[in-house]
């Protein structure tokens, strides 16, 4: 591998899942569609966001495959129907689409699209199944803007889900990571339960035990500049079970 390689032949998709994102996402599609890498496609999952994401993505998808070639892709949902589900129903057609990776990022410029090329030559070089961006290795950072206490809240909800559920992954909350087709398949995304943001802590847990490893590489995590974050209550409590409930299912098979 070669600092200069754009990895012809190899296709890759970032999945990114929109809710009301209008003022990110044209933004977010020209970083990540003017990477260096040959084979990228941006597929957005968008659950029907009143503030007109849908509407914005379809525009921009048509201004990015202008010459024929299917840069960018929008899939419409009908209602607001969580994180996981969203990722599952993008995953699931990114790997229909011939997908040797795909790519999870937020759309609100918090994972930063420059590391997407390391995340991508981590994987091609060790062949490893899961590269996670991590905050929580050397190298790693929070946006100083962070206040205490979603900090606190974060490292919490880290050791809590590593301690449950007996994994080595230092950021297994981490929501940009690098898949590869077939790790994704061994998984069966159809089988996942979490409807939210649980599905990160899910779909790494059930890879690991299904036998692929994972390598963490540093990230800076920034705070999203526009719009408004869409966790809410239900969601962390979720968030709060679904590793016990992992725990509990995995004791007994
Ligand atoms: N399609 C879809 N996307 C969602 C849903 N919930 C969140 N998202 C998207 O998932 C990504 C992560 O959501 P955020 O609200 O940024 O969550 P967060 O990063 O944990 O919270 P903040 O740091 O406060 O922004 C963003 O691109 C959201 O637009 C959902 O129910 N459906
Ligand atoms: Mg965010």
């Amino acid at each position: 591998m070669t600092g200069n390689d754009r990895y012809p032949g190899v296709p890759v998709t970032i999945v990114m899942p929109t809710y009301n994102e209008a003022a990110n996402l044209p933004r977010m599609a020209e970083l990540v569609l003017g990477l260096p890498i040959d084979g990228l496609h941006l597929k957005i999952v968008d659950d029907s966001s009143p503030d007109g994401t849908g509407r914005i993505a379809e525009e921009l998808a048509e201004k990015y495959n202008w010459d024929g070639r299917r840069r960018m892709s929008v899939l419409h949902r009908t209602e607001k129907d969580g994180l996981g589900r969203a990722y599952v129903a993008g995953m699931t057609a990114a790997l229909d689409e011939g997908a040797a990776y795909v790519i999870q990022m937020d759309a609100d410029g918090s994972h930063p699209v420059e590391a997407v090329p390391r995340m991508l030559g981590t994987a091609v070089a060790s062949g490893v199944g899961l590269v996670v961006g991590s905050r929580y290795v050397e190298g790693g950072s929070l946006d100083e803007e962070w206040g205490k206490h979603r900090v606190l809240l974060s490292r919490f909800a880290n050791r809590y889900a590593r301690t449950v559920l007996g994994t080595k992954i230092r950021d297994i909350t981490a929501g940009f990571n690098l898949w590869s087709a077939a790790t994704l398949r061994d998984v069966d995304l159809a089988t996942l339960d979490s409807a939210g943001y649980s599905f990160q802590v899910e779909l790494k847990f059930k890879a690991v035990r299904a036998g692929h490893s994972a390598v963490e590489i540093p990230i800076r995590f920034e705070e999203r500049t526009e719009g408004v974050s869409k966790m809410n209550l239900s969601t962390q409590i979720e968030s709060a079970l679904v590793p016990l409930r992992l725990r509990m299912r995995n004791r007994r098979g």
